[in-house]
């Protein structure tokens, strides 16, 4: 008998008594071992490229500190490098596109079908790790949302409240829309090649959800995953999808169930007895705690664990942050964060 995979267990639903756990960004710069592995890479992409490395990092947390759950390591800008877009990330700046501009811009990138020719290494790092992870740990594949990756592909870089890709939305349509449905196409492609390769669960990051206000939300937040949903649960329906709507506010209720994930991932603005009552009751949850926390360390982040905990375990719950942890996170508090979820209730 295979060991159960706590995680698999939440999301299909069941309350787990000790709930998994696994952090946003648990590979990353707060650990010297990544950092370490990072500088003989060189640079960001050439360490997604390379399925030993990408592996290497991917486990480091895990076996430092066991988590439930290993999320593959690359990154939601791969797809727009592999549609054509020239991408680099600077040391201390963030990463830089070249920004797709019109009509004309959108149709000349790569067809959907192409874009496995680059991310055939992330689907080899897949497979390196269903060798080395243990059982009980699941692998988390992933993806950004049609909206998210948008939003570097038309600013061409990271901006704040996205006034650039809603002025390109309401003064080319046409193009905004064929960009959006490349992207769905694309996305499906590359989440059924990483379920091929052997990902356990796929995840799907919208951060700039909560820019879409209005009717927006609904045509390019919720419609966008309901279609890549759709299409991935058409081949794989046992392969659980969390989706991470960011910022989404009262727009959490009812995502799960319009777009048919089978886990809404809370940031930390969202209050807990809300989602206890309103959003869990559609699908598992996963969070929520502010990262700002996870850094601070000590009194303050050991009670919002424990409330965190207490009102989400009740139904099917996974613990995690918020949003990614930051580079000057100490590692000691993450095994402070760690003892406190899975001490046995008292
Ligand atoms: O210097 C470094 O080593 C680069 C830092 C870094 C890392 C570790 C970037 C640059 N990306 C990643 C890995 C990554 N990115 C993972 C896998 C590792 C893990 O979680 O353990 C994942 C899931 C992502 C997803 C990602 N990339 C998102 C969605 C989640 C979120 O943070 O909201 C987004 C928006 C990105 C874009 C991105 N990648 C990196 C940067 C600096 C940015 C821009 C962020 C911004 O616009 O503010």
């Amino acid at each position: 008998m295979p060991e159960p995979k706590p995680m698999l267990e939440a999301l299909s639903g069941n309350v787990v008594r000790v709930p998994p756990v696994w952090l946003m960004r648990q590979a990353g710069r707060y650990l010297p071992e990544y950092r370490s592995v990072r500088a003989r890479a060189g640079d960001f992409l050439s360490l997604c490229y390379n399925p030993e490395l990408a592996a290497e990092v991917t486990l480091q947390p895990i076996r430092r500190f066991g988590f439930d759950a290993a999320i593959l390591f690359a990154d939601i800008l791969l797809v727009p490098h592999a549609l054509g877009i020239n991408l680099t990330f600077n040391e201390g700046e963030g990463p830089r596109l070249s920004p797709v501009t019109g009509l004309a811009g959108v149709r000349g990138l790569r067809p959907a079908e192409e874009i496995h020719q680059t991310l055939s290494p992330v689907y080899q790092t897949i497979k390196i790790l269903k060798q080395e992870l243990p059982q009980n740990t699941a692998l988390i594949g992933f993806a950004g949302a049609p909206w998210t990756v948008a939003t570097y592909m038309i600013a061409g870089r990271s901006e704040v409240g996205h006034p650039t890709s809603l002025a390109f939305m309401r003064k080319e349509p046409q193009a905004f829309d064929y960009l959006i449905d490349t992207l769905v196409e694309a996305t499906i492609s590359y989440l059924l090649a990483q379920a091929a390769a052997g990902a356990d669960i796929l995840k799907l990051f919208d951060s700039w959800a909560g820019s879409l206000t209005g009717d927006l939300f609904d045509r390019y937040a919720a419609e966008p995953a309901r279609r890549i949903i759709a299409s991935l649960k058409a081949e794989y329906p046992d392969i659980p999808v969390i989706a991470f709507p960011r910022n989404a506010g009262n727009r959490y209720i009812g995502f799960a169930s319009a777009c048919g994930a089978d886990c809404t991932a809370l940031d930390p603005s969202v209050d807990l007895v809300w989602a206890a009552r309103h959003v869990q009751k559609e699908a598992c949850v996963q969070g929520n705690l502010d990262p700002k926390l996870l850094q601070k360390g000590g009194p303050a982040m050991a009670r919002q664990v424990r409330r965190i905990r207490e009102t989400l375990c009740k139904g099917p719950f996974i613990f995690g942050l918020g949003h990614g942890i930051t580079p000057n996170t100490n590692p000691e508090n993450v095994y402070a964060l760690l003892d406190i979820v899975r001490e046995e209730a008292s």
